[in-house]
């Protein structure tokens, strides 16, 4: 009853692995530089703590998610793609994947389709939103592993749920956020807290 439940899912880090894929093709081109383990990871930006690392791998790290097949490559992040077919199959509920792309726009926003067609098929590219600004897209909920999720609109309409990953897990939580820890975790419950 009442109006459907509009559901945002974020891609790279919550459907898609993506410091799982950076980190494996980090290492396979560049074997003999310093890298950082999943379990190292601290702060949204990889190419940020890379850098910190030492200065000229900000830019190694970066040509790493530049390369043309790094996003259709990403694997699948275990029972994501299970979720949301069944979330899209729910009554009176509406899904879309809402992701943003890399500026380098040579690769990634045809890959990240690519990705959709490939694992939820065709008709689900009717529900990929590309934005640099999430916070203009309305929806009841964000599934997202970026902590701070800021734009041009002060108060977005969604409630973030923060997905757990490497680089956001030692982060404490204001008490009025909510965390998903895995697609093992309890979204349904969530989903039927924000039904009206
Ligand atoms: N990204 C970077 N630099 C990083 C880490 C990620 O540009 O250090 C990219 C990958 C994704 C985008 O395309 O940022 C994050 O998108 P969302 O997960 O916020 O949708």
């Amino acid at each position: 009853s009442g109006k459907a439940l509009r559901v945002l899912v974020d891609m790279d880090g919550v459907l898609a692995d993506f410091e799982g894929g950076f980190l494996r093709k980090y290492r396979s081109r560049y074997p003999e530089e310093p890298f950082i383990t999943l379990d190292d990871r601290r702060g949204f930006w990889v190419s940020t703590q890379y850098g910190r690392l030492r200065s000229d791998l900000c830019e190694k790290a970066t040509s790493i998610w530049e390369s043309k097949d790094f996003f259709i490559e990403l694997d699948p992040l275990p029972g994501g793609v299970e979720a949301i077919k069944e979330i899209a199959k729910m009554d009176n509920t509406d899904v879309f994947i809402c992701t943003s792309p890399i500026k380098h726009y040579k690769n990634c926003p045809y890959e990240k389709y690519a990705w959709v067609e490939k694992y939820l098929g065709h008709d689900f590219l009717e529900r990929v939103i590309l934005t640099r600004d999430k916070t203009l897209i309305t929806g009841d909920i964000l599934i997202d592993d970026k902590p701070d999720i800021i734009g041009v609109e002060p108060k977005p309409t969604w409630e973030h749920i923060l997905f757990t990953a490497c680089h956001n897990k030692h982060l404490s939580i204001s008490s009025s956020q909510r965390r998903l820890l895995s697609w093992n975790d309890d979204w349904r419950s969530i989903l039927t807290s924000k039904r009206q």
